[in-house]
């Protein structure tokens, strides 16, 4: 393509949407227009997709391999267009034609393949991975629906599918010719052929066709252009009629369909385990097709792949590459083996024990045999290598078979040469407890990573009038080196630049205050605090301590209408898993505390509650820029990082924090003075747990402050929260408060009251803000995928081959 300007872009758009829907330019609708500059832009960028895979090839680099069973990118147009350096020009050139980018970019439906954390940090690493230069791929589903959207009735969260395909997705690539097969089920048994090797014989199998669907990844202004491959499943003609009957065939050909919506809880049915072989399958077996085009001995697959298991789901990773190697191309266990460790590394991204993922050992049977009996057979040496070097029931309890379970992560960290866990505090609790045994046998094997997070789209994308403030005070590096932002330090004290950075924030505050009115119907004042807690619901991450507490002032402001606060909108947003009914709960709860305050004259605005629905990449894009306050208020050891702490604090709000994740590095990033921390420490929680002193009733019975907010729930106060009321009371006093609310409340109180009384103090808040987004720089995913790349992938940039050739995108 030649270079851009804003008359051949226009002439290209005119001629495409002539092409495609017989229409001109000026005539054609929000939909047209966008999948038309959709398609421009992946023609755009088509050249460097190619040339970036040639030249992998041709250097013959060592790549790796990022399997994820969830990727949450959001939309991708703006970003591809910053990545590619286009955003301004295709901004202005749409402007002459009167329409406007950011409506245009809104046409696109998030592609919302994940449920939370996990999910989008693999995204994240996705553009950080191309953005640096590094030759590394997603391998993936493609769900046909998303993650449900979520809507209110009445206060209670109702799930509508997301029917993101509807309109098609112009960025992917379908490519039938790259399509593998994947056998599940049947009899598999051993016999001897010809050449006196036992052999896996299969009868009765379902074979089912995985499509590859491939989606490029632009990196930023490098010429990069990387691939996630998801796959989606089709039943070969051949299989057609194999089937017994039309459930049996509903539950493979519907094999790609959803998401399973469940975060960090892990509920071990069939159909999610087909889905873990299937891409896992697939992913491996396209792998390994593209090594063997590279002729070389299977010793140097350790040399040309790296493959990450990004939690337990596609810990299958491992066995299936031991049958490929063995059963296919007759390697010996003991070589398969060895590379099959060097090949694969491991990340945990939870301690929560409900979220660890088994299998029955009757399910695995009777789905993927043959994994089944590989499996057995590495525990099998597992516990005979361990066997004289450890104690029996060190071995008894790390081995991968226990009963009639099968322990995903004990595979994925036996099979695998690296564990990490995403923040200092996480990762040593691993080390410590939850993983400790392992750390026993492998210490080496254990490292950190702490997250980030891909800094160009929550700032530069997501917050234009901040983007626009650092520029004018700092210059323009910071955009493609974050550790850049450092230099906002030098502005603490400046008034000008402190002044324009508030009134950035407070731009973007009128523009969500304005969403929050034509969504919900509510007004907010953009002069209040706004306060921010978005994030999945579960109970760890306790909105529940943050609802208690905005009952509290509602009960002060109650009793002294006078009461000196600063005006604040509490403003949420969660999805529960559908089958959660305590996380509903909690939901229906906040909905009705908001309706109740949000409609009491009396509390003049000084509190106003917002739970905006569907809460997504999308929507995280509007508010995060706008929040003055961050809640990250998880009990200590229970969250394993958090990345919207990260997005906050990039964006100035000021974090409300326990030391938990990696809101202990954000803690030594700003020091103690620029972030509010409270609460028990993980030592204080496991303290608790060793002496099982936790009273929460005491607690209720000694505090008459947090009795009234507890008795509220049930006494008839808040209205319409007969159920959901007792289940939460229930859960404080009758079950003993799992997540030590009650312990914690206080002092989370306590820590509001400084953000209200710092917030009076703006030259202040202004300091403290300033510092948290010139600390951010170092929760950049850039960083966090070079460590990846030189701890555990060993893989090099390949910004020295395209240098050479030119890296102009256009
Ligand atoms: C989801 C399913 C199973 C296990 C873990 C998860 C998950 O989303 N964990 C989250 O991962 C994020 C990325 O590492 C962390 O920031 C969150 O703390 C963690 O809960």
């Amino acid at each position: 393509m030649t270079i851009l300007t804003k008359e051949n872009l226009k002439e290209e758009l005119r001629q495409r949407v002539r092409e495609s829907y017989a229409v001109e330019l000026e005539d054609a609708s929000a939909d047209e227009l966008f999948f038309t500059l959709g398609s421009l832009v992946k023609a755009i960028y088509n050249d460097n997709w190619r040339e970036t895979w040639k030249n992998y090839l041709k250097e013959e680099q060592k790549q790796s391999y990022y399997f994820s069973i969830e990727f949450l990118p959001g939309k991708m147009l703006k970003s591809n267009l910053l990545n590619l350096g286009l955003l301004d020009l295709v901004r202005d050139t749409l402007s002459d034609l009167d329409v406007d980018l950011d409506d245009l970019a809104d046409v696109e439906k998030d592609m919302a393949l994940g449920n939370g954390g996990l999910g989008r940090l693999a995204s994240c690493f996705m553009d950080s991975i191309a953005s640096s230069g590094l030759p590394g791929n997603g391998n993936g589903i493609r769900y046909d629906y998303g993650l449900f959207k979520q809507q209110f009735v009445d206060g209670h969260q109702v799930e509508l599918p997301d029917e993101w395909l509807n309109n098609g997705n112009v960025w992917e690539i379908r490519r039938p010719s790259k399509a593998v097969n994947v056998h599940f089920a049947g009899d598999v048994y051993l016999k001897e052929n010809e050449n006196g090797q036992l052999k896996p014989v299969a009868e009765n199998e379902i074979i089912l066709r995985a499509v590859p669907y491939d989606t490029g990844m632009v990196g930023y202004q490098n010429g990069i252009v990387n691939t996630m491959r998801l796959w989606s499943v089709e039943i070969p003609a051949s299989e057609e009629g194999k089937y017994k009957s039309i459930e049996e065939r509903r539950v493979y050909e519907d094999l790609t369909a959803v998401l399973y919506p469940d975060d960090s809880n892990e509920r071990g049915r069939m159909t999610r385990l087909i889905q873990e072989y299937f891409f896992v399958s697939a992913g491996v077996q396209s792998i390994v097709r593209y090594f063997q085009k590279l002729n070389k001995p299977w010793s140097a697959l350790s040399e040309k792949v790296a493959i990450h298991i990004n939690d337990t789901h596609p810990a299958l990773c491992i066995p299936e590459l031991m049958r490929i190697l063995i059963d296919e191309n007759d390697v010996t266990w003991e070589q398969a083996w060895d590379i099959t460790v060097k090949v694969m590394s491991y990340t945990n991204h939870t301690i929560l024990a409900e979220a660890l993922e088994k299998w029955p050992v009757y399910l695995m049977k009777q789905i993927v045999p043959r994994m089944y009996q590989i499996i057995e057979e590495i525990d099998r040496r597992y516990v005979e290598s361990m066997r004289g070097i450890h104690p029996e029931d060190l071995i008894q309890r790390t081995r991968i078979i226990q009963g009639d379970q099968v322990h995903m992560a004990n595979l994925s960290i036996i099979g695998s040469h690296s564990t990490n866990g995403v923040a200092k505090l996480h990762s040593d609790l691993l080390k410590s407890v939850v993983l400790h045994d392992f750390y026993v046998i492998y210490p080496d094997r254990f490292n950190n990573k702490t997250n980030g997070i891909a800094q160009r789209r929550w700032s530069q994308l997501a917050n234009e009038p901040l983007s626009n403030v650092l520029d004018e005070s700092i210059g323009q590096t910071w955009r493609k080196d974050s550790s850049d932002l450092k230099l906002l330090m030098n502005y603490q004290n400046d008034e000008k630049v402190l002044e324009k950075l508030a009134q950035a924030k407070h731009q973007k505050k009128e523009e969500l205050a304005e969403y929050i009115q034509e969504t919900t119907g509510i007004t907010v004042s953009p002069n209040a605090i706004f306060d921010v807690q978005i994030k999945r619901l579960h109970a760890y991450k306790r909105q529940l301590l943050n609802l208690m507490h905005i009952l509290k002032l509602y009960f002060d402001l109650k009793d002294n209408p006078e009461l000196d606060i600063h005006p604040r909108v509490f403003i949420f947003g969660a999805k529960a898993a559908p089958s959660y009914t305590y996380a509903k709960a909690i939901i229906k709860t906040i909905n009705e505390v908001a309706n109740m305050i949000n409609n009491d004259a009396s509390i003049q605005d000084k509190i106003k509650i917002v739970f905006l629905p569907n809460y997504n990449v999308s929507l995280a894009e509007r508010i995060i820029p706008a929040a003055d306050v961050s809640e990250q208020i998880s009990l200590a050891s229970k969250e394993a990082s958090g990345t919207s702490n990260m997005k906050l604090m990039l964006n100035g709000a000021v974090t409300v924090a326990t030391l938990d994740g990696a809101n202990v590095e954000i803690r030594d990033a700003v020091g103690d003075e620029n972030i509010c921390i409270f609460g028990l420490t993980e030592e204080e929680v496991y303290a608790y747990y060793e002496n099982h002193e936790y009273y929460s009733k005491q607690i209720y019975d000694e505090n008459p402050v947090i009795r009234r907010v507890v008795d509220s729930f049930v006494d008839g106060t808040i209205p319409n929260i007969g159920y959901e009321g007792r289940e939460i009371y229930d859960s404080l006093i009758r079950y003993n408060d799992e997540y030590f609310l009650l312990r914690d409340f206080d002092d989370y109180c306590r820590a509001q009251e400084r953000i209200d009384t710092t917030y009076k103090d703006q030259a202040l808040w202004r300091k403290i803000s300033l510092v948290n987004i010139a600390n951010a720089g170092r929760f950049s995913s850039d960083d966090t995928v070079r460590l990846y790349a030189e701890d555990i992938w060993q893989i090099e940039p390949i910004f020295a081959h395209t240098e050479k050739e030119g890296t102009s995108n256009v």
